[in-house]
């Protein structure tokens, strides 16, 4: 509860509720009952994101509706590049973040690697769920079974805890339930990875819409369009997200680009050159465990196009007149 300022006649008692759906000034707030109540936000200046702690009251007019007058500050946040470099802020307040993969579509490594760069970067943990496990055996060409393996293989030895989900059987939603409980956690990954169906499996009653994967493109079409947070049994909450086509995390500074990638920023700090960007200098740490092989190339590839979007950006904002870089 917020305590009424005397001098703010005109602003009634605020309670604290989390917003659960955000649909622009329409949103869904859960109050402190459990009850969740769609509430408008108050004043042009507000914006809030699935996940916000916010400060609310009944609508004056109706109290079938709900006010929201502010937001409290965000304990993490999860954003999102949008193309004109700008970036658009996505969930708050979350602990962890599931990247979702399966057999089909066939995976995007690079997405996976900006996902977790991106949890990285905002200070959250990360998991991978590779659901479909049903498929894995059945992948249409034993290349992609080995690859799926090989990649999961190689995140495992990073660290990642790594959980095989089949939404439709529920195997092994038992494990990513133990990942999630108390934690407030988000589903991120490519459109038809089984997001919605591992919701569904997780809280029945959520009836998140699923969708067929067109057979054109192998990609699911985006079902999803805004995130939802849904409270788990165990404790915990989980945000089912729309499904990407790409994703890239606001940029860092690029000297920061490496903290984004567990091996990279563990060999960079080794690395004799000062300001080095680990990208060809002769003798860097990085480029001499690279070609050791104890750096995955594809990883290596996905940091070196993250480092060069970051480039660009930078390049971009420098040219800007008023620009903050
Ligand atoms: N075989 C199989 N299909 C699944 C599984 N999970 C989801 N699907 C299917 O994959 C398609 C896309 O699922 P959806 O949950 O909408 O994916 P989202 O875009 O990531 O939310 C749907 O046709 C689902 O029925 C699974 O574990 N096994
Ligand atoms: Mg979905
Ligand atoms: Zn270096």
């Amino acid at each position: 509860m917020t305590p009424k300022s005397a001098a703010s006649n005109d602003i009634p008692t605020l309670s604290l509720g989390q917003i659960v759906a955000s649909h622009g000034r329409q949103v869904v707030v859960e109050i402190e009952s459990g009850v969740r109540l769609p509430c408008r936000l108050h004043g042009r200046k507000l914006s809030v994101v699935c996940g916000d702690q916010v400060e609310w009251a009944y609508a004056p007019a109706d109290p079938s509706q709900g006010l929201v007058y502010g937001v409290r500050p965000r304990r993490t946040l999860l954003s999102r590049l949008v193309a004109n470099g700008m970036t658009e802020p996505v969930v708050a307040n979350l602990s962890c973040l599931v990247a979702v993969v399966a057999p089909r579509p066939t995976p995007d490594w690079f997405i996976v690697d900006r996902y977790l760069a991106g949890a990285a970067w905002s200070g959250l943990d990360a998991v991978l769920a590779c659901n479909k496990s049903d498929l894995v055996a059945a992948a249409p060409r034993s290349t992609d079974r080995d690859e799926l393996t090989h990649e999961l293989a190689m995140y495992e030895r990073l660290g990642y805890r790594i959980v095989h989900t089949c939404a439709h059987t529920e195997n092994g939603t038992d494990g990513l339930v133990g990942m999630l409980a108390h934690a407030t956690s988000v589903l991120v990954g490519q459109s038809g990875t089984g997001k919605s169906s591992l919701l569904n499996a997780l809280v029945p009653e959520a009836h998140a819409v699923t969708q067929e994967i067109s057979r054109a493109t192998e990609e699911g079409k985006h079902t999803t369009t805004t995130s939802v947070l849904h409270r788990l049994k165990g404790g915990g909450a989980l945000i089912d997200s729309p499904g990407v086509r790409d994703y890239a995390p606001p940029l860092p500074l690029l000297r920061e680009v490496a903290s984004g990638f567990r091996e990279i920023d563990t060999t960079a700090r080794g690395c004799k050159f000062q300001d080095c960007l680990h990208l060809s200098e002769p003798g860097c740490a990085v480029q001499v465990a690279l070609a050791q092989g104890l750096i995955h190339p594809r990883r290596y590839d996905s940091f070196r196009r993250l480092l060069t979007l970051t480039r660009e950006f930078a390049a971009r904002a420098a040219n800007r007149p008023n620009s903050r870089r």
